[in-house]
This record gives structure tokens, sequence and C-alpha cells, in this order.
């Protein structure tokens, strides 16, 4: 069963039932007031790019946009949220010294999509039996989720060894997360009723990886600019520790003047 906890839960039985299922569910995270204002910030550039990531895995009835923090500067407030960041701190800190942004995805699924292949986030990386963590994603509702609307499916960790066939669906309001591993095999729902499902994920990934989206080319100098030091950090605007991704400018591996 996926657990669900209100946000004010301590974070260690939080990440304790992630470890255990792969997957938990927190409810109304943030306020309606921030939710409404990213959806009409995501409204236009949904309209206008949305399509271009329409394929067999995203869907064909899906509309999508990748580089969130130039489409929505309020999206900074979910990608940098710090109940997000203390679970995946949990997660990838043992194995790294600084996480990183993996990718940062809106994901509108549109009234006749089918639901999309079970699949686990940590595929972009191509090691079959991984030792750790690589990733950790965190899907925002930015709607109401229900099971005709395209909840979210998952399959729990101790259902995935026994009955891999018991799905279920990451039901839950607009404001909440749900918060997965890299490892855990999920998928979009399929769309059947008269509305749209919007979602934003955030994966977060060791800082050792390569992020499974190009921040360095997505994102302008201009908005990366705009963002205070720890999150330039975590969209991965510095090194690795001491000596990966290391440039010669800088001797101290941050991407600004301090
Ligand atoms: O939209 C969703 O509910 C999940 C999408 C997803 O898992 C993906 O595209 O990787
Ligand atoms: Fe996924």
């Amino acid at each position: 069963m996926i657990a669900h906890f209100s946000a004010n839960e301590r974070t260690q039985v939080m990440s304790e039932a992630l470890f255990e299922q792969g997957a938990i569910i927190v409810e109304q995270v943030v306020d309606q007031s921030l939710i409404s204002t990213i959806k009409a910030e995501l409204q236009s550039p949904f309209e206008a790019e949305g399509h271009r990531f329409q394929n067999d895995f995203n869907g064909h009835h899906t509309r999508r946009l990748g580089g969130l923090l130039e489409h929505s500067e309020h999206s900074a407030a979910l990608l940098a949220h710090p109940l997000v960041l203390t679970l995946a701190e949990e997660v990838l800190g043992p194995h790294c010294e600084t996480f990183q942004v993996g990718s940062t995805t809106a994901i509108e699924i549109l009234p006749g999509e089918a639901a999309q292949v079970l699949h686990r986030d940590d595929e972009c990386y191509p090691i079959p039996e991984k030792q750790m963590e690589f990733q950790i994603s965190a899907l925002w509702a930015l709607d109401d989720f229900t099971e005709q609307n395209g909840a979210t499916r998952v399959l729990p960790k101790e259902a995935a060894a026994t009955e891999p066939d018991c799905i279920e669906q990451a039901v839950m309001g607009a404001g909440s997360a749900l918060v997965y591993l890299g490892s855990t095999f999920h998928g979009g729902g399929a769309n059947l009723s008269p509305s749209p499902r919007r979602a934003i994920v955030n994966t977060y990934a060791l800082g050792w990886l390569r992020q499974e989206e190009n921040q360095y080319l997505t994102l302008s100098k201009e908005v990366v600019e705009a963002q205070p030091e720890y999150i330039q950090r975590l969209l991965g605007f510095q090194a690795h520790g001491k000596n990966l991704g290391v440039w010669p400018d800088d001797p101290d591996g941050y991407w600004f003047d301090s």
C-alpha cells in the first residue's frame, strides 16, 4: 500500500515508508494559491509548445513542457520545496556529496489519453542492477488526481515482488505530492474524464551522474541568475566535490562569483 501522510508528519517516518514501498503521498503540501499561479503561468506555454513532446512513451494526447523555470517562475517553490529536498537528501545524500536536479517537467494528460507503460524513471541510467537509488521524483498534482482523470499508477515494491498486477493509483488533491524512488515502477493513468490532468514532476539525481535534462542548455543565463544561490547549485551550476564537473576559472567549483 502507498502510505499517505499529512505534510506535518516527521520526514523520517515518511522516508522509512518511501524506502519500504518505493512511493509515498504527502497530502496538501502547498497552498492552492501557489498551484493556481503555476497553472496560470503554464497555460500558454502548454498551448504553444506542449505538443512537441508527444511520442509513444509520453502519449499522443498529452502535452508536456521541460525546463520549467523558463515557463513558470513560481515552480521554483516546488523544485526547492524543503520537504522534497529533505527526502532527496535521505535517499541520495549517503551516495554523493551533493545531489542535483535531474529534470523538470510539466505534464498535462488530456481527455482520451491511454495509460502510460509502467516504467522506472532511472532507466535513463543504463545499469540494470543498481546498488543504490540513483534518483528520486516528486510529482505534484496541479489538479485533483482521480482514478478517472489519470492519477499516476504505481506498483508498490512489496506488490512488485509478489503480485505484479497490484497497481495502485495516486489519488490525491491538488497541491499534494507523490514522491517515489527512481527504481519504482509507475506510469501516468488513462484520462477517462472530460478535463485535463495537470502535474509537475521534478526529478533529483546523484550529483555525479549526468542530468537527464541538460540544465546548461535548457535554462537561459537570466533565469539561472534570478535564482538564489542554493537553487543555482541544485540546478547543477557547481562542481561535484573537488574533481568532477570542474572548470579552470573557479577553484571553488561554483558557477557564479561568490
Ligand atoms: O504523468 C504521470 O502521472 C507520470 C508520468 C511519468 O511517469 C513519466 O513520464 O515518466
Ligand atoms: Fe515516470
